[in-house]
């Protein structure tokens, strides 16, 4: 019997998986499968709520699968797969939409500043997001769901709708906490170190994609905005663009902020900027070659997809038989 606590995450193959969603996310899940019994998907179903290029929609899920390998997600002791293959979450989803207020999904964060990007396609779907999302992890029952801090409301949200599910008819979900890493919990864009670093951000120089290549990670980081002074300070309000840089460099190197800020005392930004560019390279260089060569191996990729959908469908099935009893559809 596996006694182990369940973890569950999903990031949606939106475009190509930059240096937040590494940091902020996969790389601590990659120490997480001794622990716990881990689901990681590609939440393809999300990424439709905006329009796609399907070719690319196809190509981003799979390289996505290729990158979570290459951080370090062992397949054998991980279950990876793809959000539309596993058809409860729709299921699912739709039945908690029921059970999800308009007031809530008006307030969501997420929802408020992707309408006012795509103003001409505000879907329902979009709208809808959060109800497909609390699905996808309630479907698990899992212990844990690590994101970002982004994404911290929409797992409360789940809680809210999994409690609310729970008061009228028993114990049907378990109630999952955020998992939210310290360092490298926010990282920004380099051209607007007010914004979160986003993969559909269009601005590419804000923006370090895992599969940049050497050049180009070190010429983003050589443009990174800053400010007007020189020294080498943690100052978040006052100092976005260099704090963001040191929360980058202290993720990719372990060192402390004080430890970061001795070390270029008196060196300014023409020193700190590159040394930074070079720690990220450190981290992401063999994570991209690694992921390149895992693409070239399609039979692989399916292999895992295949076993990983047939594991994560046994075990949403059943919560999702329990759902449709519970709420009154009778049994095929
Ligand atoms: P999109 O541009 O499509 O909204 P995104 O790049 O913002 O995508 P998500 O797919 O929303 O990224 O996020 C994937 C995971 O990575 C989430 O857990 C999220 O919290 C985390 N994450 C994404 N971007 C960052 C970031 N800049 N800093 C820290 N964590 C991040
Ligand atoms: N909304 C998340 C992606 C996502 C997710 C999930 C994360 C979809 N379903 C379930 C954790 C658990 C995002 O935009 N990053």
């Amino acid at each position: 019997m596996d006694e182990k606590k369940v973890l569950l995450s999903g990031i949606q193959p939106s475009g190509d998986l930059t240096l937040g969603s590494y940091l902020g996310a996969i790389k601590n899940w990659a120490d997480l499968a001794k622990e716990f019994d881990c689901y990681y998907f590609m939440a393809d179903m999300h990424t439709i709520t905006v329009r796609q290029n399907p070719a690319e929609l196809r190509r981003h899920t799979l390289e996505q699968l290729a990158s979570y390998i290459a951080c370090g997600l062992d397949p054998n002791e991980n279950t990876l797969f793809i959000q539309s293959h596993v058809h409860q979450h729709a299921e699912l989803g739709w039945v908690l939409q029921c059970y999800t207020m308009f007031g809530e999904l008006s307030r969501m964060t997420q929802f408020k500043d992707k309408s006012a990007k795509h103003q001409e396609n505000i879907n329902a779907g979009l709208f809808a997001y959060p109800s497909l999302m609390a699905a996808d992890i309630l479907l698990y029952q899992p212990d844990y769901v690590p994101v970002g801090e982004d994404q911290k409301q929409h797992v409360e949200l789940t809680r809210d709708v999994a409690n609310r599910f729970n008061g009228l008819y028993g114990d049907v979900f378990k109630i999952p906490e955020p998992y939210i890493p310290k360092v490298g919990a926010r990282v920004m864009s380099l051209q607007t170190p007010t914004s979160k670093m986003s993969k559909s951000d269009p601005d590419q120089n804000g923006c370090v994609y895992l599969k940049d290549d050497n050049d180009t990670v070190m010429r983003k980081f050589k443009r990174a905005v800053t400010d007007s002074e020189t020294c080498v300070r943690y100052d978040r309000e006052g100092k976005p663009g260099i704090s963001n840089l040191m929360e980058i460099y202290a993720a990719c190197t372990g060192k402390t902020y004080e430890e970061i800020q001795r070390e270029f005392d008196g060196k300014g930004y023409g020193e700190f900027k590159p040394a930074v560019g070079e720690a990220v390279l450190s981290v992401t260089a063999p994570i991209r070659d690694e992921a390149q060569r895992i693409l070239k191996d399609k039979a692989y990729l399916e292999s895992v997809y295949k076993a990983g959908a047939e594991k994560a469908g046994y075990i949403a099935n059943k919560t999702l038989r329990k759902v449709y009893k519970k709420v009154g559809f009778v049994a095929r």
